[in-house]
């Protein structure tokens, strides 16, 4: 669509993805898929995508692969998505994705991607032994965002480094060519504990693929497993403090209380005043009963999902189709912009 000037008018539409590379964790339900939730509320066309491409990155087991794609979009179901409401899919049944973020890798610059930090903590000190696609990820995210014309992506804030170099890929395209084609995308990072961190270390994000199990809580754990990861997560020696500012230097603590706080729905400082000069002991039993509360619902309707997986395969398939009717022409014009020849339609 175009307006009197002839600029691209670009309504309001959602998109965001989760890589099936392990099981769900809390960081990806507090950080991730509470807020797809909410926006699939607000009215704005929304696309939700399990971002297989993005998972072999890393190796991954195809069983093991093809299982996780499907929990995972039980998980988004179980957590309040509605297939109906939303576009749900995987990303390699669209091929525009993979398209657009070959023609990206001739945008982005090397210069550009050395600089994210991602690639440097999951390539760790053999940066020489990573995958080409682990270094151009964020040309294949950027792809995913803009294959769709999408103005507002809700990420964890881990993500925001991507979405800024997806900004600057849609910029620098639009003036190489030229053109007002790929719009500018707004990040929607908002609220408490939108970077969960690690169960075991108060520094690092909780993540998937952190070896320890026990750095993290699965949407896939049952009640007992979430109460003891809770007991044995890490800590320091000090009762909470009766002010925000006691959190600093205290990873761990403030860690605890801002999954309180996301799981509750509260602000930190709320939560503070309640548990002020609380010890540990008292503390992470609050917090276990709070996990278990919000997480087991959404562990039982994930369970009852997965024994119909011809159901799951059967919605990616809709979604897939859906999704590709509104990418296909926005990367055919993509093409025609750049002076690819075209003499059929994708
Ligand atoms: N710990 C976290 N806190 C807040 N948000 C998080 N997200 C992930 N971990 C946290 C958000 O979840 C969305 C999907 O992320 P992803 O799974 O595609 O990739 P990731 O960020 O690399 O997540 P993981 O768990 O660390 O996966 P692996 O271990 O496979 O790399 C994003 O919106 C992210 O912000």
């Amino acid at each position: 669509m175009t307006d009197q000037t002839n600029a691209v008018v670009h309504t309001p539409r959602v998109f965001s993805g989760i890589q099936p590379s392990g099981h769900l964790t809390l960081g990806n339900y507090l950080g991730a898929i509470r807020r797809f939730v909410e926006m699939q509320e607000s009215g704005i066309e929304t696309i939700y995508c399990m971002v297989d491409l993005h998972a072999i990155t890393v190796w991954q087991d195809p069983d093991a692969l093809c299982h996780a794609t499907r929990e995972l979009a039980a998980g988004f179901i179980a957590s309040g998505l509605d297939p109906k409401k939303s576009i749900l899919f995987n990303q390699s049944q669209v091929s525009a994705h993979a398209q657009l973020g070959w023609v990206f890798n001739c945008v982005a610059r090397m210069g550009w991607l050395n600089r994210m930090t991602q690639f440097k903590d999951k390539a760790g000190k053999n940066r020489e032994a990573a995958s080409v696609g682990l270094f151009a990820y964020p040309n294949l995210m950027a792809a995913d965002i803009l294959v769709y014309h999408a103005t507002h992506v809700p990420v964890g804030e881990d993500q925001k480094q991507h979405l800024e170099l997806t900004r600057d890929i849609a910029e620098k395209f639009n003036h190489d060519y030229k053109v007002d084609w790929f719009p500018i995308t707004e990040p929607v990072i908002e609220g408490a504990a939108t970077r969960v961190m690690s169960l075991r270390d108060g520094t690092k994000k909780m993540s998937k693929s952190d070896p320890s199990d026990m750095s993290r809580i699965n949407l896939t754990d049952d009640a007992d497993t979430i109460a003891k990861k809770i007991r044995k997560a890490k800590t320091d020696p000090e009762p909470l403090p009766d002010s925000i500012d006691g959190l600093e230097g205290r990873p761990e603590a403030r860690n605890l209380v801002n999954i309180y706080a996301g799981l509750s729905g509260r602000k930190p400082e709320d939560v503070i005043d309640e548990f002020a000069g609380a010890q540990f002991g008292q503390f992470k039993p609050k917090l276990a009963d709070l996990a278990v509360s919000v997480l087991s619902p959404i562990n039982a309707e994930m369970n009852r999902l997965m024994a119909d997986v011809a159901e799951i395969d059967r919605i990616l398939g809709d979604g897939a189709d859906r999704a590709a009717a509104i990418a296909n022409p926005i990367l055919e014009r993509t093409f025609d912009i750049i002076g690819m020849v075209r003499s059929r339609q994708l």
